[in-house]
């Protein structure tokens, strides 16, 4: 059988069974594949490395965007960059009041997910309230001058095309599309075999951001361990919102979960000495 090597990151790869290969594309931007697996149904990978999966999609997406959502309390207006896949849409559909805008380099990854993976997007593609640009991402938090409460950065890894989603001009011009007390999520990838990415995104958003921190979700296809998410906002109160408070908001928004909870919300802020260390650490 066929077996999918990824090879992300130096000195481990993850090795998947192939079971069936079902598509398979180059497109000008990235070489983009889908493929069945007993464990994980259906894997997208984009140049060798795994996006998402049916099967474990839901820890991934629930955690990007419930967290900031309720944290915040009333967001209305939310930004996707990336999220081709439309699984961080589809959470988002689940409040009735938000409107979302979602901006993704690549429309080949919109469609193939639509028609091979349609439980990762469910429907979020055809909701009114989603609007769909096919744009590159760092030039249209340039030129736009909407704003929104809450940035979801769903990136691939900061190799290839999705580097400049982890610059500090591009943070710059998020936080200028940010509404006040607005904040912006990051997919910062797993850091026991990703030091470097937390450091750098840590130390540029703290350059620009009152509170900046991290918060983790182990997500089984990511290999190493648990995966942070990069948390930046100017309001500090968002991350120290009580879990009655939270609970109240998750009950209110009437929202159904998988993983989600606000007592998992709370725990996962909670970093482990060694992930605390690498962010103070002296180089
Ligand atoms: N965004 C995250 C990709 C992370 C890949 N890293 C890895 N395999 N360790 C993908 C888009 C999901 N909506």
């Amino acid at each position: 059988m066929e077996l999918f090597d990824e090879g992300l990151h130096s000195g481990v790869n993850l090795a998947l069974n192939v079971e069936k290969v079902v598509y398979r594309e180059k497109t000008d931007l990235q070489d983009l594949m889908i493929f069945e697996n007993s464990q994980f149904g259906r894997v997208m990978s984009l140049d060798g490395a795994v996006q998402t999966t049916e099967k474990d999609e839901f820890i991934y997406h629930e955690m990007f965007v419930h967290v900031p959502v309720l944290a915040h309390g009333k967001v209305s207006r939310a930004l996707i960059i990336g999220g081709g896949d439309g699984g961080a849409a589809r959470q988002l559909m689940k409040y009735k009041n938000i409107a979302v805008t979602m901006v993704d380099i690549d429309r080949t990854v919109v469609e193939l997910s639509k028609k091979y993976m349609p439980s990762v997007s469910g429907g979020a593609f055809d909701d009114p309230r989603l609007n769909l640009i096919i744009a590159d991402g760092c030039k249209f938090v340039q030129e736009t001058d909407e704003k929104w409460d809450v940035i979801i950065i769903d990136s691939t890894d900061p190799h290839g095309p999705g580097e400049v989603l982890y610059t500090q001009e591009f943070y710059a011009d998020c936080k200028g599309c940010l509404s006040s007390g607005g904040i912006i999520i990051t997919q910062n990838g797993v850091p026991f075999v990703q030091e470097s990415e937390l450091r750098t995104s840590y130390d540029r958003l703290s350059n620009l951001f009152k509170d900046v921190s991290f918060y983790l979700a182990a997500i089984p296809s990511y290999v190493g361990g648990v995966m942070a998410y990069g948390w930046a906002t100017d309001e500090q109160d968002h991350r120290k919102v009580s879990l009655s408070r939270l609970v109240e908001r998750y009950v209110e928004a009437g929202i159904a979960t998988d993983y989600y909870t606000p007592e998992v919300h709370l725990a996962a802020f909670a970093l482990p000495l060694h992930i605390q260390k690498m962010l103070t650490r002296e180089d």
